[in-house]
């Protein structure tokens, strides 16, 4: 197989945020540098430049949801350009944006592996489910929702994004570092049977252990998406998104878990969202994703393999 080219497809909006400035997120990994520092690895990256999308009305939710049309038009495009990505043979990095994104890019994802016969895993790296929905939210914020509408349980606009309804289903999914599930969320994540690695069982077993389990069963098959909202991180490392949780993963747990992934040797496509550079000081939070994005891409930060 030849070699694989990165293809950056920033996707500047806040649309499905309760806080504005994740739209910034996409020039903020610019500035830090992530296609520089990707290329300093030997990889080849393009950057793609930004999709467009409606502006942020910041408007309060109509039958529970925020922003509806417009969530849907940027994931509709975040859709097309991924699976186009994909369709390339890249290896595509959505540079969000709010975590409602998803929606698109693993639509996109999902429909590819369809159609290559392929499986699909996908790593949630985030301190929130993200499964809302518009009966049990308590805010109306679209990028509580992507993971409960990327397996069937949305409104009808963002379930079909993809043609597959649903896109996929709670089985791919698993989920690191959740320490903030909303009371009728819990229900929805049980139902549902989630696989969630919640900070407790991090605690509990360590890093380690939790990755092994949650990368349990890959392989040359499986198509592996890190959906890594930067969030997941604790916030005394990470102060630049909007929506901070206490008693996140360490920076060295980060590393961590990012070796443990391009480990796999999977890595088929990755979100990094949430970044917020309003909420952040000298750019530290997208210095700090651009580093652990290095090692996803198999930089070590010890003196282990080509590194
Ligand atoms: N659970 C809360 C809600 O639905 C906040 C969750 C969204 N925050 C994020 N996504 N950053 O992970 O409103
Ligand atoms: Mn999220
Ligand atoms: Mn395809
Ligand atoms: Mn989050």
């Amino acid at each position: 197989m030849s070699k694989q080219v990165i293809a950056l497809v920033g996707a500047p909006t806040d649309i499905g945020a309760g806080h504005r400035g994740a739209s910034m997120g996409p020039e903020a990994l610019r500035v830090a540098q992530l296609a520089e520092k990707l290329r300093r690895r030997g990889l080849e990256v393009v950057d793609r430049g930004n999709l467009h999308g409606p502006m942020n009305p910041w408007q309060p939710p109509e039958n529970g949801y925020r922003h509806l049309p417009e969530v849907v038009a940027w994931n509709t495009a975040v859709h097309a350009a991924i699976h186009h990505e994909l369709q390339a043979n890249r290896l595509p990095i959505m540079l969000g944006g709010d975590h409602c994104l998803a929606i698109g890019s693993i639509s996109a994802v999902a429909r590819h592996c369809r159609e290559q016969g392929r499986k699909l895993r996908v790593l949630w790296l985030d301190a929130h489910a993200d499964f809302n929905t518009s009966q049990v939210t308590p805010s109306g914020n679209i990028h509580g929702m992507p993971v409960a509408c990327l397996c069937g349980n949305g409104p009808r606009e963002l379930v079909e994004i993809g043609e597959h309804v649903p896109a996929t289903n709670a089985d791919v999914f698993r989920q690191i570092g959740i320490r903030s599930v909303d009371e009728g969320e819990k229900r929805l994540v049980r139902e549902a049977n989630v696989d969630i690695y919640d900070m407790r069982h991090i605690d509990e077993v360590g890093m380690k252990r939790t990755m092994e389990e949650a990368l349990d069963g890959l392989d040359a098959d499986t198509h592996l998406h890190v959906s890594f909202d930067v969030d997941f991180l604790d916030p005394s490392i990470a102060p630049g998104v909007g929506t901070t949780v206490r008693g996140g993963p360490t920076y060295r747990e980060a590393q961590l878990c990012m070796e443990m992934i391009a480990d796999t040797g999977c890595l088929g496509s990755l979100d990094i969202v949430e970044l917020n550079p309003a909420y952040d000081k000298r750019n530290q939070t997208a210095k700090l994703a651009v580093e652990l994005v290095e090692s996803l891409f198999g930089k070590s930060t010890l003196m282990r393999g080509p590194g």
